[in-house]
């Protein structure tokens, strides 16, 4: 029985399943496309594609629908060299002492640093937050479900909507990452879930070659 205002599904059109298998296999080299960038042109992108791009990840699927999820464009210079100070100063520590060897070895292949240039110099810098609290609609202050699953979903997303716009992008999660929910203004029951900078590449961008080994998918799946 449902006694909850419902209406009828739409948006699920029949499509035959050489289309459908056409549609999944363009997705899938479109995404098979998409690189992680550290070094980035100051070139702008137009405010209108990241505010369809958030749109995008403001659609999707989240616990209870609360949506607890806040996204913070950060383009003051000053906030954006606060940033990078901070962060770099926590990378530093990371790097230097706090990283156990297993870990820098890992990272090792990728060539990553605590340079973070990128953090002043790519036009897009999404600071993105989980809420503890909110609801549904905006102002609600009911308890959120599963936010971290939920902003995860919706930040993958997002990754996708600016990739497929033709923009790079970089997901950068200085630990901890406290200060970034100062210098964004957000409140106490937000927490900073990571900082997704993003951009054209550089004309002179590389990627490292390790990061191009993806797993078959005999590797990450299987059907029982
Ligand atoms: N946060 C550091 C270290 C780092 C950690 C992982 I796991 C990566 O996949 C990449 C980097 C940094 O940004 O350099």
């Amino acid at each position: 029985m449902r006694d909850h205002p419902c209406q009828p599904l739409t948006g699920y059109d029949p499509v035959d399943d050489a289309t459908r298998l056409e549609r999944a296999t363009a997705f899938r080299r479109l995404m098979a496309g998409r690189r992680t960038v550290r070094e980035f042109s100051d070139r702008p992108v137009a405010r209108a594609v990241v505010e369809q791009a958030l749109l995008t990840a403001g659609s999707a699927p989240s616990g209870a629908n609360h949506q607890p999820w806040f996204f913070s464009v950060i383009e003051s210079p000053g906030a954006r060299a606060r940033i990078r100070a901070a962060a770099e100063a926590e990378e530093r520590e990371f790097y230097e002492s706090k990283a156990p060897q297993e870990w820098l070895d890992a990272l090792a292949p990728l060539g990553t640093d605590p340079d973070k240039s990128f953090l002043e110099v790519a036009p897009v810098l999404i600071a993105i937050f989980g809420q503890k609290r909110g609801g549904p609609r905006p102002g609600d202050d009911k308890k959120n479900y599963y936010v971290t699953e939920s902003v995860g979903i919706a930040t993958g997303l997002l990754i996708a909507a600016l990739h497929q716009a033709g923009l790079a992008t970089l997901t950068h999660t200085p630990a901890p990452m406290s200060f970034l929910a100062d210098i964004c203004g957000r409140p106490a029951g937000e927490k900073p879930f990571l900082l997704l900078v993003a951009g054209h590449p550089a004309e002179d961008a590389t990627v490292p070659t390790a990061a191009l080994d993806k797993k078959p998918l005999d590797a990450i799946a299987a059907w029982i």
